[in-house]
């Protein structure tokens, strides 16, 4: 497997006529994965809202009016309970994200309680809890987490015009953390904030240049926030066009053929087609459940509806 893409490869890949793109894509795809597979995660925001940091795309930032009620953090037994809840509903990851900037060693037994219970449900565990030192990684992978998720969002060009209070090093310095404490990495970004194709081309290189890449990469369409910076720019910008979305996915699917390429937030405002183009250009997993974190996703019977109609099964366990 290649791990030394340049950023103009890189480029050369968004430049091919779509048909070629996408083919090429999808040829990766199957030589990797079964192509009718696709992973259910659920998410659940353990602790909503109120966040230090400045991230211009967020509900949850402090910084920003956006009208979302604040909560603590969720007791283990509610925790467990939704993830009961979407095991029975079909999911096969349970995530649990938290609205912090970094994760706060009095919090590591609630969080470790509520990880180890996850998955003794048989569930794959991920979270997502703002930035970590190594000896915490250490901590939350023998409490039987398998994936820490924590995005690069964007390129490194672009990343000022994104967040001003963590620095992009800070975020590289997690992901090692995560990944020398032997857990899987997912770490991806953003689209549709108002950067450009080279800012996607160097976003990408960047994945691909990290020590080893990505288990999992979450390809996010922006979903715009009333009263976020970004969310207002997105409004009067309208954000990328839905092919150069699938564009994105493409070329994270030829980059980085073994990862996990997860077709993220967005989907509620995405046709049955285009989610359709998405899973053919490399996506193997989706968010289910009418929530993500605080923002609407489709309804368990709207995407039971797709999946039936693209004939696509769950994706059986793999960690
Ligand atoms: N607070 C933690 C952190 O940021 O490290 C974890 C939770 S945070 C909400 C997880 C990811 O969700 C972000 O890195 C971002 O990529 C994605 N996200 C948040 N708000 C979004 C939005 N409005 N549209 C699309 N993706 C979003
Ligand atoms: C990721 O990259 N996308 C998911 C997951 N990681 C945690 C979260 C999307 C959140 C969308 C905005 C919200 O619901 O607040
Ligand atoms: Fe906080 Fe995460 Fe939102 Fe940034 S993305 S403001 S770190 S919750």
């Amino acid at each position: 497997m290649r791990q030394d893409w340049n950023k103009d490869e890189i480029a050369e890949l968004f430049d091919l006529p779509f048909m070629e793109l996408v083919f090429r894509a999808a040829e990766v795809h199957r030589a990797n994965f079964d192509p009718n597979e696709v992973q259910l995660s659920q998410l659940l925001s353990v602790k909503t809202g109120g966040c230090a940091e400045n991230c211009g795309y967020c509900s949850q930032s402090a910084h920003f009016d956006t009208g979302l009620k604040a909560s603590r953090l969720m007791t283990v037994d509610t925790v467990l309970a939704e993830a009961r809840k979407a095991k029975d509903g079909g999911a096969q990851r349970f995530c649990m994200g938290a609205a912090w900037r970094e994760l706060k060693d009095r919090d590591l037994p609630a969080l470790s309680a509520m990880i180890g219970g996850v998955k003794a449900m048989g569930l794959e565990t991920c979270a997502t809890l703002g930035m970590l030192r190594p000896d915490q990684a250490v901590a939350l992978k023998d409490a039987g987490l398998d994936y820490y998720n924590h995005n690069l969002d964007t390129s490194a060009e672009y990343y000022d015009q994104v967040v001003t209070t963590r620095t992009y090093q800070e975020r590289l310095d997690t992901l090692a953390a995560v990944a020398d404490a032997g857990m899987k990495t997912c770490c991806g970004g953003i689209m549709g904030m108002g950067e450009s194709r080279a800012d996607r081309v160097s976003f990408l290189h960047q994945l691909t240049a990290l020590p080893s890449p990505p288990d999992s990469i979450p390809i996010n369409n922006l979903v715009a926030i009333a009263g976020t910076p970004l969310g207002e720019k997105a409004g009067r910008d309208g954000g990328i066009s839905g092919l150069e979305f699938v564009r994105t996915i493409a070329v994270a699917r030829i980059v980085c053929p073994r990862s996990m390429v997860r077709l993220s937030a967005g989907r509620s405002e995405m046709s049955e087609e285009l989610q359709a183009l998405c899973f053919l250009a490399g996506a193997n997993s989706i968010f289910v459940g009418d929530t993500l974190l605080t923002t609407p996703n489709p309804q368990p019977g709207t995407d039971a509806h797709l999946m039936r109609e693209l004939g696509l099964e769950p994706m059986a366990m793999h960690v």
